[in-house]
């Protein structure tokens, strides 16, 4: 079989087995008991003061703030100063060499949040300290790669542009990809002030190829196949990365906050409301 063949035979296989389906967000209502579940790699709801011994690395302090609107209970607050860029990176190492999983997490951005420039958010690497991140192209063949979360510049009417900053065996600059989701509708543009839920997926096949995938509260906003990496590569870690540029810096000193996040092998979704006791009690 030539190659451009299998090519084709893996790509359509990456797209016929990727429908959606219930996520396991909704056998769990109010995300009570999903850090059991066997399919649940990583919980993170930020309630423990040793949420931190759940992560691999990273030292720096971030604060846990009291929450409502959708969400309860402590989330976590990165500072984005004015006039710098970092905000936010620690990471999650996966065991087991995994090659097919999917990541969910809420994100709140304050009322005025802007950003003037493109940026790095949370997404799954494979980057390994050799490439895949900060200019460090792979080569041809390499094994390291990084789908990290994009921000876009911030529209005219307020919102945030979402993406997926890729690092892969296309790129064609030193310098990540911006490839901004749902490039034929507007629902990538994120809005500030509320709470809303993203979801990533990457699939890596044995030869490097793999599948992307977004949703934003829960509909599909993201697709894409790619020659992520060589062959024999997997998901390394989940990277928790909030970075403004680029070259320019945070705009001015502004919050974000991020909760409920999950990694897991199989479709999570958003979060499901608690079924309240009947107050028909006769
Ligand atoms: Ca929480």
């Amino acid at each position: 079989m030539s190659r451009r063949i299998v090519a084709c035979a893996l790509t359509l296989a990456l797209l016929s087995s990727s429908v959606s389906v219930a996520g396991i967000a909704q056998e769990h209502p109010g995300d009570q008991g999903l850090a059991q579940d066997p399919r649940v790699l990583l919980f993170e709801d930020f309630e423990s003061e040793q949420w931190r011994a759940h992560w691999s690395d990273g030292t720096e302090k971030y604060d846990l703030v009291q929450v409502e609107g959708g969400l309860a209970g402590l989330a976590l607050q990165a500072p984005c100063v004015g006039g710098t860029n970092g905000a936010m990176d620690f990471r999650k190492r996966l065991p087991g060499q995994p090659v097919d999983l999917y990541a969910r997490y809420y994100v709140w951005f304050e009322l005025d949040f802007e950003t003037v420039d493109v940026g790095k958010f949370p997404g799954f690497a494979g980057t390994f300290g050799e490439c895949g991140w900060g200019g460090r192209p792979p080569a041809q063949g390499d094994r390291c790669w990084s789908a990290r979360g994009d921000l876009g510049r911030t529209t005219l009417d307020g919102k945030i542009p979402m993406g997926t900053y890729l690092y892969s065996q296309e790129m064609t600059s030193p310098w990540g990809e911006h490839d901004h989701w749902d490039h034929e509708g507007s629902k990538h543009l994120l809005p500030t002030a509320q709470w809303i839920c993203i979801e990533t997926h990457v699939r890596v096949e044995r030869g490097g190829g793999a599948l992307l995938e977004g949703w934003i509260d829960g509909e599909r906003a993201y697709r894409r196949t790619v020659q992520l990496a060589g062959a024999d590569t997997y998901i390394e870690t989940f990277w928790m990365n909030l970075y403004h540029g680029g070259g320019k810096a945070w705009p001015q000193h502004q919050v974000m906050r991020f909760d409920q996040v999950v990694v897991a092998t199989e479709y999570i979704g958003p979060m499901v409301a608690r079924k309240e006791p009947s107050a028909d009690r006769n």
